[in-house]
């Protein structure tokens, strides 16, 4: 239940430090209608190695986490609340926050509370991106275009790899994939 879920993020912010198993990413969404768009998000951090993090008591095979949740700024205002108030205590480093229709506020409203834990915001759909990204002066967000939860992903790896030599190879292996893939294009056009 909600209750119990935010009882449980308070308790995780509460150890000092921080458990292996906290995730270094949290993914949330403002509905589960989201994930189509979202998974994006999945599918870059799965692709760099990521593993999704399900369960607070099961150490994760992986070196890298994510966690993803369900958490709406307007139906469940307290739990948006606990979330991003918790979030660096509990030893992420970076939330990736998306949502939808016009009154898309879970990234802005998360980026204030956790700030300043760095917050990707990713409009759902092209008339959430006003909502996501019009933040008053000292109050930032960072933001890619509607949909594109994939580039937030590989924005957070990014942030993510300025304190980890590991991810930066990474993300340079994926870059030289991309390369390839562009160059292997160009020869099929002509053959
Ligand atoms: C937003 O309202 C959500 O992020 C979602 O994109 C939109 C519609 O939500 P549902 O009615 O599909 O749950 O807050």
């Amino acid at each position: 239940t909600v209750p119990d879920l935010i009882d449980r993020l308070h308790e995780e912010a509460d150890l000092k430090p921080p458990t292996a198993t906290t995730p270094e990413v949290g993914i949330i969404m403002g509905s589960d209608s989201d994930l189509d768009t979202m998974s994006g998000a999945h599918d870059a951090l799965d692709r760099l190695g990521f593993e999704e993090q399900t369960d607070f008591q099961d150490p994760p095979e992986a070196r890298f986490t994510y966690e993803t949740y369900v958490v709406s700024a307007h139906r469940t205002p307290e739990l948006m609340y606990a979330y991003g108030e918790a979030a660096a205590d509990r030893g992420l480093d970076v939330v990736i926050a998306g949502a939808g229709g016009k009154s898309a506020d879970l990234p802005n409203m998360t980026a204030s509370i956790a700030y300043p834990l760095p917050v990707i915001g990713v409009p759902v759909q092209e008339k959430s991106v006003d909502s996501v990204i019009g933040m008053p002066t000292g109050a930032p967000i960072v933001a890619v275009d509607a949909g594109k939860s994939f580039n937030a992903a590989l924005s957070a790896v990014q942030i993510l790899g300025r304190e980890h030599v590991e991810l930066r190879d990474r993300l340079h292996e994926y870059h030289d994939a991309l390369v390839s893939d562009v160059a292997r294009d160009s020869r099929d056009l002509h053959d």
